[in-house]
């Protein structure tokens, strides 16, 4: 009401050239067709005075008024003989003229009601009009409130308390007999029922009918919007996705199926049904998370999967919960039964080696045609843990990666889809997250497909227990999402929806939500009792009929299959099954392999093993250096202004190339840019690394004079290298982090990385790095080069760091090299040894997950800077950096070996040196934290036999590196020498914020390390 009154009081008289104009006319060019309100409106000053034009009628008077301006004939008579004497000048008040009896024209074809009745006030008229109105945006708005949507009819959805349901207390009310209330709210009575109403261009009830009577109006309000289908949308911001949504819900005779379509549909509910019952025949006792309650999942994943072929996409990447996932296996992606079948078979031996998986949690790859559209598509189903929608960025990352590389920008060919149960979708955080992603430039899928198996229940929680929001979906309304509520236990409406959400992706390439309201036969697995905490729900599922035997007695009775042909339909796969069943006996051994969800054709040999188990060296000759140093201290864009302090760094970085040496920033533009000459794909993302945290890597320059114009140098090294990718992320951790580890599975020709702002954060995306980075090969043989990049280091400013002692716990068995372990840690000292690991990352024949603790203070420390000879071919990256000072000189004259890694080194060496002590204090640096460098580090000890070993660490006791490597560290020794903590004591908090604390902290640990006699008489 507020907002119409607004518009009513911006309503100015006509210019003097539009008052000219006859009526006839056109409307005047920028006044466009009647569609959505323009920000400046014309009209003529006596309507403007009329008496009864208010606030709220201004709006119908006025596109009354621009229908008539183009066709007179298109409004009732009596608006067209009161816009003609109002035009003509009759003074406020007398242009009205009481109305002709109304006659035909405004019926359409087959209404034979009697239009308005008789004489009424202009007033009632137009407010009668505006009820009607109202009342078709309020079904448009909360139709769904009173769709009937659950299946159980039990629904637990309140909206008498959410804010998102203001006046929805009113329609609930109504639930029963809504077309006798609902409009009497607005204000109309019993006698308005069979008036005709003109309709809004916000409709699309009345088909090719612009005028229909309240009760048909009433009549297909309700059946667009309160059946089985129960449509969210009007809070989009977009008016065509608005009207589009409209279109396909409210045109009469939408929802009409050939005989053909039903008959298909039947025959996938066959599949879905009788996959459980069949598992259920024969593993009785097993635990399988079956979707019964909810089959009609299989034809509506099949019907999105059919229209978006249709629609030209090739490559559907998939991510799924437990429920459904053996059925979704078999009936969509088309894993052979029998390798299902024979995963219940306990004495299966495992060929390959690691963990594996539980069945319902291994993944799926799979190229065939599709039947529908007779194009080939390839479908996936990624691999995932318990951990419930842990796995949504992931796919989102793997898909936006195939897309990349099939040069797919608008997602056309490769697409998404998401599955959800409806306590995780509204309790998980990472759902949020991941919808967050959804609409950014270098996170986009250009629209996923969400579908929600909302069974009403999470395990044992109701809804009411486990959400504050009506709806499971309601984290979707974030992105303008459309939602479609939609009673699972109606296969037709379900197809329906899922017709149009493909659609609706293929058309905006968006995001849509698919909401099966269904319920769960079984309890949470089929050993759990359910009626032990919902006996009155379960009471009623007791009593449910099964769809597909309802679907099947409603296609007999239209005649559209008989009931032989339906029991062969059964019959028929029922023989499928069993003959699998029987061929799985003959299988002995599991194949994890079978189950990738992203082979690396080429990568491997034809067993799936490392075409070699060498690596290159990584050094680089000085000619590249030099070129790709150029680049990184240039500005390869024309006229571009950058801001002066950074022209001032490039400076800085021409001159370290001209003197042979790179700096952290430097060293890794070599890794980057050489990478991509020899056609790599780098991506590099997470919060604030363009610029980088640090304020040090500045890979994207900004012009200072031009708005959003940005140049990436790293883009500018030769014509053929490969693309790269730098991407300042939204801010999170899990989701972001999640999608790099997707995009990174999709080509093991690609350098992937994300980088925490500070290492600390990783631990927001605890649930990727132990779920999928440190135990991915182990459970599903899966290879992944993704690189971790987390910034450390003890500078007094109450950051880092547990995060060490987290991820180092988590490394494997030691004595197993490269290839063996789960992942690769490094905390590297120089720009050089940066640099390789970099490059070797890639080099190696086969992937593995590396975790780089980088530095903050060494991005900018005089010291911590390497020459181009440490860079060139040749050179590869140092395990460990053995000490090659004057300790070298007489070994046996070195007192104490101090290990350490990272920058604490450049600490211990500055105080040796103050303290005089390079003859008797050696320092060397473990670079490599795992796969520990056990040769090396024995190779150390042994070339200074008298020399008391220690472990130097700034972190506290219990926080870094120390119960890592003491063991190891004696291990090499043969247990026979001590291994001397030189560090911080045992702490709760990771770090002091007090810089002078900090220092006292620093100094001890200097004095501990230098003061030869400090182990004295400790055992
Ligand atoms: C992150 C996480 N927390 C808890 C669990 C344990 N869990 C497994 S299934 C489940 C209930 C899930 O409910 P819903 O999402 O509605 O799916 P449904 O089982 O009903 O299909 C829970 C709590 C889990 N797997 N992951
Ligand atoms: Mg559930």
């Amino acid at each position: 009401m507020h907002r119409l009154r607004t518009c009513a009081a911006r309503l100015r008289p006509l210019t003097a050239c539009q008052m000219a104009q006859s009526p006839s006319q056109p409307r005047p060019a920028q006044a466009p067709l009647r569609t959505f309100p323009q920000p400046t409106r014309h009209y003529t000053a006596p309507v403007a005075a009329e008496p009864f034009l208010n606030g709220t009628s201004s709006n119908y008077v006025e596109e009354m008024y621009y229908s008539w301006l183009e066709n007179p004939k298109s409004v009732h008579k009596s608006w067209d003989i009161f816009f003609r004497n109002a035009n003509a000048g009759a003074p406020p008040g007398a242009a009205y003229q009481s109305p002709l009896p109304l006659g035909g024209d405004l019926r359409g074809p087959g209404l034979g009601q009697a239009v308005v009745g008789s004489q009424p006030s202009v007033e009632k008229l137009v407010e009668d009009h505006l009820a009607v109105q109202t009342l078709i945006r309020a079904y448009q708005v909360r139709g769904h409130h009173i769709a009937k949507l659950d299946p159980l009819g039990i629904s637990c959805v309140n909206f008498d308390d959410a804010p998102v349901t203001v006046g929805s207390n009113f329609i609930l009310s109504v639930e029963a007999c809504p077309l006798r209330v609902l409009w009497r709210f607005y204000g109309l009575d019993e006698a308005d029922l069979d008036k005709v109403f003109r309709l809004p261009t916000t409709t699309f009830i009345g088909g090719n009918e612009s005028a229909l009577p309240l009760r048909e109006i009433i009549r297909r309000l309700e059946m667009a919007y309160c059946q089985h289908i129960g449509v969210e949308f009007m809070f989009i911001n977009d008016i065509d996705q608005c009207q589009w949504i409209r279109q396909k819900f409210e045109k009469p005779g939408v929802m009409q199926f050939t005989l053909e379509e039903k008959r298909t549909l039947l025959a996938r509910m066959v599949r879905s049904t009788r996959f459980e019952e069949f598992l259920q025949r024969k593993w009785s006792s097993e635990k399988r998370f079956g979707l019964e309650g909810c089959e009609s999942l299989i034809p509506a994943l099949k019907t999105i999967i059919d229209k978006s072929s249709e629609n030209g996409v090739e490559n559907v990447i998939m991510g799924m919960p437990h429920r459904g996932r053996l059925n979704v296996l078999a009936n969509v992606i088309r894993k052979e039964l029998e390798q299902i079948f024979c995963q219940f078979d306990s004495k299966l031996e495992a060929a390959d080696e690691g963990s594996g998986d539980v069945k319902y949690h291994l993944g799926m790859y799979h190229r065939r045609i599709n039947r529908v559209t007779d194009r080939n598509i390839t479908l996936s189903l990624v691999a995932n843990p318990s951990h419930l929608e842990a796995v949504d960025p992931v796919v989102q990352g793997k898909t936006k990666a195939e897309q990349f590389y099939c040069g797919d920008a608008d997602g056309k060919r490769v697409m998404s889809i998401l599955l959800h149960g409806d306590a995780a979708f509204a309790g998980q955080g990472i759902v949020y997250e991941t919808f967050h992603l959804s609409d950014l430039p270098s996170y986009t899928t250009h629209g996923t497909v969400h579908v929600v198996v909302n069974n009403q229940i999470g395990f044992t929680t109701d809804p009411r227990m486990a959400r504050s929001s009506p709806y499971p979906t309601d984290v979707a309304r974030v992105v303008n999402a459309p939602i479609f509520h939609v009673n699972a236990d109606d296969p037709e409406a379900v197809v329906y929806v899922c017709n149009v959400a493909a659609e609706w992706r293929a058309t905006f390439h968006k995001d849509v939500v698919v909401d099966l309201v269904c319920y769960r036969r079984n309890g949470h697995n089929e050993m759990d009792e359910p009626m032990f905490t919902q006996p009155l729900m379960y009471k009623q599922i007791r009593k449910q009929k099964g769809v597909l035997q309802k679907y099947a007695e409603k296609l007999i009775a239209e005649g559209v299959v008989t009931r032989q042909e339906y029991e062969e339909e059964i019959s028929k796969y029922d023989k499928i099954c069993e003959e699998a069943y029987a061929r799985s006996k003959d299988e002995k051994i599991l194949h994890i392999k079978h189950w990738l969800d992203s082979p690396w054709p080429g990568f491997f040999t034809l067993d799936g093993q490392p075409k070699s188990m060498s690596c290159p060296s990584t050094g680089l000759n000085e000619e590249e250096l030099e070129n790709i140093g150029r680049v990184a201290s240039s500005v390869p864009e024309e006229d571009f202004t950058i801001h002066g302090g950074l022209s001032r760094i490039l400076k800085g970085r021409a001159a370290m190339i001209q003197s042979r040496m790179v700096d952290w920033a430097l060293g890794e533009y070599m890794a980057f840019g050489s990478l991509l000459k020899e056609g790599i794909h780098v991506r590099l993302s997470g919060q604030d690394v363009e610029r980088g945290t640090f304020s040090h890597r500045h890979h994207v320059l900004h012009d200072q004079n031009v708005d959003k114009r940005t140049c990436i140098p790293m883009n500018h090294l030769s014509s053929n290298q490969a693309p790269y990718t730098v991407c300042n992320s939204s801010l999170s951790e899990y989701g972001v982090l999640g999608f790099e580890l997707g995009f990174a599975m999709a080509s093991p020709n690609a350098l992937v990385l994300w980088e925490a702002q500070f290492g600390d954060f990783h631990n927001m995306a605890q649930c990727i790095i132990d779920q999928f980075i440190c135990p991915g090969q182990a459970k599903w043989v899966r290879q992944n080069g993704i690189v971790l990049l987390l910034p450390h280091g003890m500078e007094g400013m109450n950051e880092t760091s547990n995060m060490k002692s987290t991820i180092i716990h988590q490394c494997d068995l030691p004595v197993r090299q490269l290839y063996d372990c789960n992942w690769i840690v490094v905390n590297c000292s120089t720009p050089a040894n940066y640099f390789h690991v970099l490059r070797r990352q890639i080099l190696l024949p086969f992937r593995k997950p590396l975790i780089i603790f980088t530095p903050k203070s060494l991005l900018r420390h005089p010291e911590a800077k390497s020459s181009f000879d440490e860079m060139l071919p040749g050179t590869h990256f140092q395990r460990m950096i053995p000490d090659d000072g004057s300790t070298c000189k007489n070994p046996g004259a070195v007192k104490r070996l101090i290990f350490c890694t990272g920058k604490v080194y450049y600490e211990l060496v500055k105080e040796r040196r103050s303290r005089g002590m390079e003859d008797t204090v050696a320092i060397s640096r473990i670079e490599q934290l795992s796969p520990f460098p056990f040769d090396l580090v024995k190779a150390e000890t042994d070339k200074f036999p008298q020399a008391e070993i220690a472990w130097c660490q700034e972190e506290h006791k219990n926080q870094g590196y120390y119960d890592y490597v003491k063991p190891r560290l004696r291990t090499t020794t043969d247990q026979a020498r001590p291994i001397w903590y030189v560090g911080r004591d045992p702490a709760a908090a990771p770090a002091t914020g007090n810089k002078k604390a900090h220092l006292v902290e620093l100094q001890r640990l200097l004095d501990t390390a230098f003061k030869l006699d400090a182990f004295k008489g400790h055992s």
